[in-house]
């Protein structure tokens, strides 16, 4: 099938409230779309029970008592793309060269359906054609046992199960390779970094009845409404209780907004809408350590007054007793007292718990309210306000995302959200706690198992003792080193499993033409995208079965298991038909590879693949604590929680405490930030995309349908910067001049959004981010603070 033509593009309409109606329609639609029978929405009704399949959209909670339909919109989505009766067969493949496809957009490339054979690229025909399994995994096999480990990538996306992931890292290392990068290095790795420093934990210490126990939720740069929508069930229910949402974000994100609960039918019927948001801080891109900054002093400071005798004066450096913001601290500290607190800190938990404090309350006293400000975008009212919503709160939940962590700064962001919740004890109790929104269905259970760059993380010694070999020790390479090598020509091959690695990575136009260079390219993938498009001298397309359908091995159906962004494991069952007879599933395709890679292992790969309980006791025999009952506790509703230490105030850091971490600036150091003409870029998903796949052009929540090469700006900057809504403009990289990076042809929206900052589609904008451009610390690319030019476009619209 060639592309289908697109409808015009439509721009600036209101969607109407998320969820709802709409909601239902979109559904509607993209069922039709891919041909599903029937059985179709009936297979929905399995989706994310106790004895069902965990939903391959995202990670959110999959609670004990699920709804009667325990899905969202993009979660039916995503099970139609999965379930689509659309192939990408033979034929397909027969009539399409790669240097045709290369010219096919995103959408158009998945939108062929899901793949069938196995195929190696025939360089004579330009063209993937068929091959047996057996010949695949030989010739792999031969080519793999020629390369140096170090010069091989096993990269992994989100999605793989835990049996499938605990296989593919046992695999790597035995093969002498710590290469296991992980879209989580380009997603979480801000949160897998800072929060083991702050508290002592990897992941977030939420569990979904903090979400009952809350009195307030602060919620920073996180799109529910797209992202994780069955967290809008979990906030309705919070809202209708009276707890106060605190939000973030330089986009007013109608999710964010106001929410009818498509599966209430009274709601539905009568239109009824829940507003979401109490408060909402229209931070700008990269403002949030200035604005966690400004609630802080707010809230250091009101506690400072209110330990001086007759609280006449705060603290702070620039506040005079006659200045009136002194008088609204002042008037602050009264009112905590006149509600019988004797602090607005919780001092004995810092005491008693926490380390860094005076440190990061010197700082918090010691900036002036014009630089925060000036760099947060909010007023020094705006923060006073958060801050005295925050100090009348008793249990905190602190709810982030991407907005944080694709950062140069990221974890510092996330830490200063560990810094606020420490100032009042909010985690480790009931309701209060720290909750990293993830991504992919089990990208964080990838890294309990095993999946990770970082030796230090793996179980080495527990490997060694259990597989008999000798693990390698060396640091692997994460997404960042990953790309470095393959453009400087030091990694000699690729496995992906599953991913679209040259779209969701930076610095598109340079990775795609070191990419050809790469000797073996092999992608263990359901639909076709353009990283097996764009290919190495030998390049195979392996072709997997999803979670969603039914896995037959010798013992019988197999189950696999994931964990959720609350930390618990679930077992998910497949209850559709195989797409074709011809797949394989994931661990069958992992143990092909690693029986013709390995001289020897003492890993039975057969009986594994036969019987997946047997990895799962595998699992369990590695980390026994974590997977205690793996097997037997696998269908347990509410899934198997996983031990945090952190959720019990017992905090593993070198120094046994909590903390305060204290970011050395607001910002990060960009050279060009003194130019009026440049703007914050920030890169979004829409309503109708996961990650690289595009389901379609509609993202009704931002009112724009039918394009994807839009930018938008705030209505002050378009007319600043000498434009009107609707011109198309190309966009420029304004740091690291030695390389042009541009964008073109992107139609100007107008949009609710700080002036200075400016938001694109991911992955279309991919090509602006350089390499070098991300977090210090944890090399999370940047993606959501990016200098960037703006110039009229001479280029035709590319929609
Ligand atoms: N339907 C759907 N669901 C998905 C995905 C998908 O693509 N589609 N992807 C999955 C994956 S892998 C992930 S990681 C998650 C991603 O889910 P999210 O964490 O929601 O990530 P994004 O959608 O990239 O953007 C998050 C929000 O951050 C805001 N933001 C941008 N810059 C800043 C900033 O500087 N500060 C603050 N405070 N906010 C900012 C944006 O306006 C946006 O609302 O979703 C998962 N779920
Ligand atoms: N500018 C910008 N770039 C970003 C981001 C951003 O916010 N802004 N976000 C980043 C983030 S958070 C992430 S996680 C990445 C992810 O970005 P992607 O690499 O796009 O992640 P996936 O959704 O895993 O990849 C989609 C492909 O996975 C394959 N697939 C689907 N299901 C399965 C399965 O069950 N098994 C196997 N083996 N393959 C399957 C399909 O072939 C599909 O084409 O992008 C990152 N890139
Ligand atoms: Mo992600």
């Amino acid at each position: 099938m060639t592309p289908r033509p697109r409808k015009k593009p439509k721009i600036g309409f209101d969607s109407g409230p998320v969820g709802g109606w709409g909601s239902a329609k979109s559904v509607g639609e993209i069922l039709i779309r891919e041909h599903i029978p029937v059985s179709g929405p009936a297979l929905l009704s399995h989706q994310n029970k106790p004895d069902g399949y965990m939903c391959v959209s995202c990670a959110w909670a999959k609670p004990a008592k699920p709804h009667p339909l325990e899905f969202c919109e993009n979660g039916a989505k995503a099970t139609v793309w999965e379930t689509t009766s659309r192939r990408a067969d033979r034929a397909f493949f027969a009539a399409h060269s790669l240097a045709e496809l290369e010219g096919w957009l995103d959408h158009d490339l998945e939108e062929q359906g899901r793949l069938t054979h196995p195929m190696r690229w025939d360089e004579a025909t330009d063209k993937y054609v068929p091959v047996s399994w057996q010949s695949a995994f030989e010739e792999i096999g031969r080519e793999l046992r020629g390369i140096p480990p170090e010069k091989v990538e096993f990269y992994t996306s989100g999605r793989a199960s835990l049996e499938t992931s605990y296989m593919y890292q046992l695999f790597a290392r035995i093969f002498g390779s710590n290469n296991l990068p992980d879209s989580s290095n380009m997603c979480h790795e801000s949160s897998s970094v800072a929060l083991p420093e702050s508290i002592g934990a990897s992941v977030g210490t939420a569990v979904l009845s903090d979400f009952q126990n809350c009195d307030c939720i602060f919620y920073l740069g996180q799109n529910v409404g797209t992202s994780s929508p069955r967290l809008l069930h979990d906030l309705q229910d919070a809202v209708d209780r009276g707890v106060r949402i605190v939000t973030f974000n330089p986009l007013r994100e109608p999710g964010l907004e106001r929410f009818i609960n498509p599966q209430a039918p009274s709601q539905m019927l009568t239109g009824k809408e829940t507003p979401i948001s109490s408060e909402y801080y229209q931070v700008k891109n990269g403002g949030d350590i200035a604005a966690l900054f400004g609630v802080c002093k707010a809230l250091i400071e009101a506690d400072d007054a209110l330990h001086q005798p007759g609280f006449t004066r705060v603290s702070g450096s620039d506040a005079e007793p006659d200045d009136p913001a002194n008088a609204a601290a002042v008037a602050f500290a009264a009112s905590m007292r006149a509600a019988d607190r004797k602090h607005v800190l919780d001092h004995d938990f810092i005491a008693e718990h926490t380390s860094g404090f005076e440190e990061f309350a010197a700082a918090a006293r010691s900036y002036e309210w014009r630089e925060l400000e000036q760099v947060s975008g909010l007023t020094r009212e705006q923060m006073m306000q958060a801050a005295r919503t925050y100090a009348s709160s008793d249990a905190v939940l602190m709810v982030y995302g991407m907005g944080l962590t694709q950062h140069v700064m990221g974890v510092q962001n996330v830490q200063m959200v560990v810094n606020l919740a420490l100032l009042r004890g909010n985690i480790g109790k009931p309701g209060a706690n720290i909750c990293a929104v993830r991504g992919h269905s089990n990208v964080q259970g990838q890294r309990t198992v095993g999946i990770t760059e970082k030796p230090d993380l793996a179980p080495l010694d527990k490997l060694a003792e259990l597989y008999h070999f000798d693990p390698p020790r060396w640091k692997g390479h994460g997404t960042v080193d990953v790309c470095k090598a393959i453009r400087e020509g030091e990694s000699r091959a690729f496995i992906s499993l599953g991913g679209n690695f040259l779209r969701a990575a930076p610095d598109t136009v340079a990775l795609e033409a070191a990419w050809r260079k790469l000797r073996l390219t092999v992608q263990i993938a359901t639909k076709l995208n353009r990283s097996h498009v764009i290919h190495g001298e030998i390049a195979y397309l392996l072709p997997c079965l999803g979670r969603l359908e039914i896995d037959t091995q010798a013992s019988g159906p197999q189950a696999v298991s994931i964990e959720s962004s609350v930390a618990h494991f679930h077992g998910s069952r497949g209850r559709a038909a195989p797409a074709s007879p011809e797949l394989l599933s994931e661990p069958a395709i992992i143990a092909g590879l690693a029986k013709a890679t390995l001289a020897e292992s003492s890993v039975p790969w057969d009986r594994w693949v036969a019987d997946y309980s047997e990895i799962r006791d595998a699992i369990e025999r590695t980390y026994p604590e974590t997977f205690k009952g793996f097997n037997q506790r696998l269908f347990q509703p509410g899934g198997i929680p996983r031990p945090l230490p952190a959720r019990e105030r017992r905090w593993v850091t070198p120094n046994g405490k909590a903390n305060f971490i204290t970011p050395p600036r607001l910002f990060p150091q960009f050279e060009s930030v003194e130019d009026e003409r440049v703007l914050h870029l920030t890169t979004l998903r829409s309503n109708d995309q996961f990650n690289t796949t595009i389901y379609g052009y509609s993202d009704r929540f931002r009112g724009v349908d039918g394009t994807r090469r839009v930018v938008f700006l705030n209505a002050v900057d378009i007319a600043r910067l000498g434009f009107v809504d609707g011109d198309r403009v190309d966009l420029s990289t304004a740091i690291e001049p030695e390389t042009k990076r541009m964008v073109s042809g992107f139609r100007i929206v107008a949009y609710d959004i700080p002036k200075g900052c400016c938001a694109a589609y991911y992955p279309e904008a991919n090509p602006l981010f350089p390499l070098s451009h991300h977090d210090e610390k944890a090399k999370t690319p940047a993606y959501k603070l990016l200098p960037v030019r703006l110039s009229r476009s001479e280029t035709a619209p590319l929609e």
